[in-house]
């Protein structure tokens, strides 16, 4: 993996990332109707955070930690839906959640690992750029970050799904992301 200033980072494997994942046409489509959904604040145990969601296919319950059955994912994601699908080479059927998320200036995500309740992660990022972040979920070690370019995609498997926490730090400019999760299936 190499950063914009072109130099290589150690990213924990199992983190794979795409430039230009969507054409200029594409994020501006997508930005036009994304922009007309009725975000709703994220809600984590009483806490209201600056970022505002909307979920589809399932929704978690921070409270009662569980899933529950959420709108279905919406005809205008469909393409991508099946994009990031081959991507990580499963049926797009096997893509159950969607969850876009409104980054308003000063909106972060703290330092968390997704539920368990789903495996692949993968992220598609609109409007404006922001770095991500990743440290070691239950040891010590360093932070290591990488820019997310608006129309990049990534994606979190393996090592850097379970083993990694994430953040993004405080955006400057208003981004939204669309991210995808297969379900866990217990092996
Ligand atoms: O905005 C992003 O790309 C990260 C989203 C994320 O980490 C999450 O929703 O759990």
């Amino acid at each position: 993996m190499i950063t914009k200033a072109g130099r290589p980072v150690d990213l924990p494997k199992g983190f794979e990332y795409r430039q230009d994942f969507l054409s200029p046409e594409e994020e501006q489509d997508l930005l036009t109707k994304v922009a007309g959904l009725d975000f709703q604040p994220f809600e984590f145990q009483g806490y209201i955070a600056k970022r505002r969601i909307v979920e589809y296919g399932y929704e978690y319950d921070f409270s009662s930690r569980r899933t529950s059955a959420a709108p279905a994912i919406p005809e205008f994601l469909n393409p991508i839906r099946v994009r990031a699908a081959e991507w990580a080479a499963v049926r797009s059927n096997e893509i159950v959640e969607a969850v876009i998320t409104e980054y308003m200036p000063g909106s972060p995500i703290g330092w968390h690992r997704d539920v368990p309740q789903f495996e692949a992660i993968i992220g598609i990022s609109l409007g404006s750029a922001s770095r991500m972040r990743f440290k070691p979920y239950k040891s010590e070690g360093k932070i290591i970050s990488v820019v997310l370019d608006p129309r990049s995609a990534y994606m979190l498997r393996g090592i850097a799904r379970w083993n990694f926490q994430h953040s993004i730090p405080t955006v400057k400019r208003l981004r939204y992301s669309i991210t995808f999760r297969t379900l866990r299936t217990k092996k």
